[in-house]
């Protein structure tokens, strides 16, 4: 199983709206047949990539997979049903398939007199597929809000500038980061303000070779300007008109979008938060001070120390000069 979470996070860091999953095939006596991977929506799932290298050998085999096998026809056939046309007498899953349209696999091999077991490392797959995870169970995406401030908390100076708080490895940093997003949500205020791009860039500003570009979505009620540069045609663009919350996510939601990466404004943070839907945070906190200047969080209604929302690090790391912690929102 370890081999098979091996594989999936070696075929891709990102295959949203899609789960990472790997696949190993075994003979009767243990040795590797074949090892497969996902690689993203619409390509083949791991246990068909795994099956399709074994051949005839994987008769009798025992397949080793992240996930439950899928029991559906989405934009791939079934996995069960694949895995019972080859012969594979006994299957070994770690984390069941959320997924209610695809669930099922696991009653089907059995019914079909294959050998199945659940749970070997279900934590580690549910891990290295975290957005999914959450977003399949809930029905709404996993939000991660992304800030740079300094020291004292301010993303923006007294006069409004904000070029540059965090260095360059930071910000390279960040544009990683996004990679392993599917959209990428800033407010109506944000977009008509900085014009920003909102996509997968290096330093010289060439693209970076990430397989694809998050959507990049403005919300707000806000008319977004005709020449905005997230109009351009680098990656898709979404405006929600819309100031509620949950209305946005339901959105995103319906168009498979899993993971957000919220950034900015403050307000809007303070609106997620506000509304218990941010999922985790990743902080770049620049070794600077300003005394004034804007919070990089407003609005969220908080009064006292005792609401102050909690969060529990995962993750302390230096970028080039500045700080970055990353963090999950305590849900009880
Ligand atoms: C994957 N890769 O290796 C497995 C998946 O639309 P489809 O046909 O790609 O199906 C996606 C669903 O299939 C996915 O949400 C999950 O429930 C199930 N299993 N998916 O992308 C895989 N085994
Ligand atoms: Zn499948």
């Amino acid at each position: 199983m370890r081999r098979a979470l091996d594989a999936a996070r070696e075929a891709t860091e990102n295959a949203l709206p899609n789960p990472r999953v790997g696949c190993v095939l075994l003979s009767p006596d243990g040795a590797t047949l074949a090892v497969g991977a996902h690689h993203g929506a619409g390509t083949p799932h791991a246990e068909v990539e795994a099956l399709s290298r074994a051949g005839a050998a994987a008769r009798g085999a025992t397949a080793v997979v992240t996930l439950e096998p899928c029991n559906h026809t989405g934009r791939t056939g079934p996995c069960s049903d694949a895995l019972i046309a080859a012969g594979v007498a006994r299957v070994v899953y770690a984390q069941g398939d959320p997924n209610p349209a695809a669930s099922g696999g696991a009653a089907r091999l059995r019914a079909a007199g294959v050998e199945v077991e659940s749970g070997l490392l279900a934590a580690e797959s549910e891990a290295l597929n975290l957005a999914w995870t959450h977003a399949v169970r809930t029905g709404r995406p996993y939000v991660t809000w992304k800030l740079a401030a300094t020291l004292d908390g301010r993303s923006a100076a007294a006069d409004g500038t904000s070029r540059w708080i965090t260095g360059p490895t930071a910000r390279l940093d960040v544009q990683r980061l996004r990679a392993g997003c599917d959209a990428i949500l800033v407010g109506t205020g944000t977009v008509i303000t900085d014009d920003p791009r909102l996509t997968l860039r290096d330093e010289e500003d060439a693209p970076l070779p990430y397989g694809r570009q998050p959507l990049r979505v403005a919300m707000g009620e806000r008319p977004i300007p005709d020449d905005a540069r997230v109009r351009d045609a680098e990656a898709p663009f979404l405006h929600l008109v819309t100031r509620d919350v949950d209305a946005a996510l339901a959105e995103l939601a319906a168009r498979e979008v899993r993971h957000v990466w919220l950034e900015g404004g403050p307000r809007l943070a303070g609106a997620f938060l506000g509304a218990d839907r941010i999922d985790e945070v990743v902080a770049y906190v620049a070794p600077a001070l300003l005394g004034a200047g804007t919070p990089a969080l407003n609005g969220t209604g908080i009064g006292t120390i005792a609401d102050a929302v909690r969060l529990d690090l995962t993750d302390v790391t230096q970028v080039g000069d500045d700080l970055r912690m990353t963090a999950r929102v305590r849900k009880d």
